[in-house]
């Protein structure tokens, strides 16, 4: 087909939701979740050569799609995916002390147009709700505690100021909704929906260790880590691990310690240059989100690249290097 017959044939939809969507189609592997951000793929079963036993796997890839306000906005930031993945698998790779994760494997069985972005992880049964842990009162947890002086039915202490520093981290748990927003919900209903009281208080435990190891960390490094969001499962064994993203600019509300104030909002480390392109912008906020001018796309993509190298410690490339990806040109 000629250049320009390619250019004028009608997009399939699957060839639309490539080209509008920024969705990555792998060759041959079924595609069975897509997020507003990232999409997970089914892997061919792995046998260890060893015990007989086959483990299901699954292949998480993340995109460079952006959302601001719930909506996605359709211009990619460029390497935002292998950022979000490098610094899961960071987190990852340190509190495997605390508890199990899926991650397999960030090169084997990663398709190579991945490379970077994508982990190859164990399947789990996943538990039905979102473990968030808060250590600053921000948010929809400020919201609920202007209302009622509780979160997720724990009582706080009265006069809290926005964005304040709670006495210690809070396990405010939610329902995952299919569409819309996760409902808060008390530590009775969700150990209800999990229907076992013990490993629900496993994994409120779990939970506030892994927000305390990374937030202690990230302090140092001149980040407030304010809040953030796990999810769990059992592997084939019954055993509890932590799976999806952990502890990502996407899962968490990171802040830049410097210029951190209570009394208001906070500046989201990453977003934060979209969103006030976006407030000057004219945009309603809601969808469809407008496309990101080019000035504004390389001061994120900086911003991504700078919480990376700050909480890990280590230059950006050498996670690329490691992973056998490279950088996006623009
Ligand atoms: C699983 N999601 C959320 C939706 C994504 C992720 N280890 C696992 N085993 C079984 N299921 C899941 C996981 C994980 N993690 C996670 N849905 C299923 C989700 C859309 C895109 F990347």
């Amino acid at each position: 087909m000629s250049e320009r017959g390619r250019r004028s044939a009608p997009l399939s939809g699957l060839q639309a939701l490539v080209a509008s969507r920024h969705v990555t189609v792998l060759a041959d592997l079924p595609l069975i979740a897509s997020g507003k951000v990232r999409e997970m793929y089914e892997l061919e079963r792995l046998g260890d050569g060893q015990s007989g036993r086959v483990q299901e796997t699954l292949l998480m890839v993340a995109s460079d799609r952006i959302s601001t306000y719930d909506a996605v906005h359709p211009t990619p930031i460029p390497d935002k995916g292998k950022v979000l993945t490098g610094l899961s698998v960071f987190w990852f790779e340190r509190t495997a002390h605390i508890v199990a994760n899926h991650l397999i494997s960030t090169v084997d069985g990663v398709p190579e147009e991945v490379l970077g972005r994508a982990m190859v992880v164990r399947k789990l049964s996943m538990l039905p709700v979102e473990c968030v842990v808060r250590g600053y009162i921000t948010g929809s947890g400020w919201k609920d505690y202007q209302a009622t002086g509780k979160v997720s039915g724990i009582d706080l202490p009265g006069g809290l100021r926005e964005s304040q520093r709670l006495p210690e981290p809070i396990f405010t748990p939610s329902t995952k909704a299919e569409q819309g927003h996760d409902e808060a919900i008390d530590f009775a209903r969700a150990a209800q929906l999990v229907g076992d009281e013990k490993l629900m208080q496993r994994v409120r435990h779990v939970s506030i260790e892994l927000y305390s190891f990374a937030a202690d960390h990230a302090r140092e490094r001149g980040v407030i880590l304010a809040d953030t969001k796990f999810e769990f499962g059992l592997d084939d064994d019954g055993r509890l691990v932590v799976g999806d993203e952990v502890l990502t600019p996407d899962s968490s509300r990171y802040w830049p310690a410097d210029g951190y104030e209570v009394g208001h909002g906070q500046p989201s480390f990453d977003k934060q240059y979209v969103r006030d392109w976006a407030a000057g912008s004219g945009w309603d906020k809601q969808p469809p989100a407008p496309p990101i001018p080019d000035d504004v796309v390389a001061g994120t993509r900086a911003r991504y690249i700078e919480a990376y190298e700050r909480i890990s410690g280590e230059p950006f490339a050498e996670w690329l290097a490691r992973t056998g990806a490279v950088a996006q040109s623009r």
